[in-house]
């Protein structure tokens, strides 16, 4: 991938904002592969719907979600996990589309992790008023590997936190094609994303999308 974003050699010049040691803020590394990351979401929906997930307390998450990739993340009344087949239809889920190895593996290496070869990809869907609450990501087998995570669509607040769930959150506005890659001793820190503000997006409408590449298997 080159960044002559608009083909008439002006180049998009990402920015680099180092959160913590582990954590990177990429500025529009995923610009140049939006309009391939659409059409392979395109193809990801019709397969795995986007829905609504069930929580082991039995609420229904705000954010609806799908995957793609050899592992899904799933939340129903018996908790977290990752499967190899949809629950909601018994099949695998989709494949992973190359172009998101190929921009989960340029993020990672940015940041300074090599290597990066996710088996998941989580794709959250946000309507304005939603949000996820403080969590960590820790149903993976693979705590080394960092996690990528892709934002498209309207921007949103991104909390970041510490190792305790008391501990205070940093506000992080994240805007369409932002990338952050976190690893390292920042892998299990709390986050989550405030309730989404009303906005509109030329791509998506009044819509977020985010992508997460992680190494579950
Ligand atoms: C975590 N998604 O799916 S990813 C999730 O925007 C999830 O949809 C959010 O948390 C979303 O599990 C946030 C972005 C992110 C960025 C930096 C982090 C998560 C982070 C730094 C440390 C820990
Ligand atoms: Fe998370």
């Amino acid at each position: 991938m080159n960044y002559d974003l608009f083909g008439d050699d002006t180049l998009v010049v990402p920015q680099r904002l180092a959160l913590s040691s582990d954590a990177w803020v990429l500025r529009g590394l995923a610009l140049p592969y939006v309009p391939t990351l659409m059409t392979a979401l395109a193809a990801i929906e019709l397969g795995a719907p986007f829905r609504n997930m069930q929580t082991a307390g039995g609420y229904r998450m705000s954010v609806a979600m799908t995957n793609c990739g050899e592992w899904g993340w799933v939340s129903d009344r018996q908790g977290y996990r990752y499967t190899r087949q949809d629950p909601d239809s018994g099949r695998d889920w989709p494949a992973m589309p190359p172009a998101f190895l190929e921009l989960a593996k340029t993020a990672a290496g940015e940041a300074g992790f090599a290597d990066f070869r996710p088996d998941a990809c989580l794709i959250n869907r946000y309507e304005v008023g939603t949000r996820l609450s403080l969590h960590q990501d820790r149903d993976e087998r693979r705590l080394d590997a960092p996690i990528v995570s892709v934002s498209l669509g309207i921007a949103a607040i991104f909390l970041w936190g510490g190792a305790e769930r008391s501990e205070r959150t940093l506000r992080v506005p994240l805007q369409h094609g932002d990338v952050v890659v976190w690893g390292g001793e920042d892998r299990l820190r709390f986050h989550g994303v405030a309730p989404l503000k009303a906005a509109r997006s030329e791509l998506l409408g009044e819509r977020r999308l985010n992508l997460t590449f992680r190494r579950a298997g």
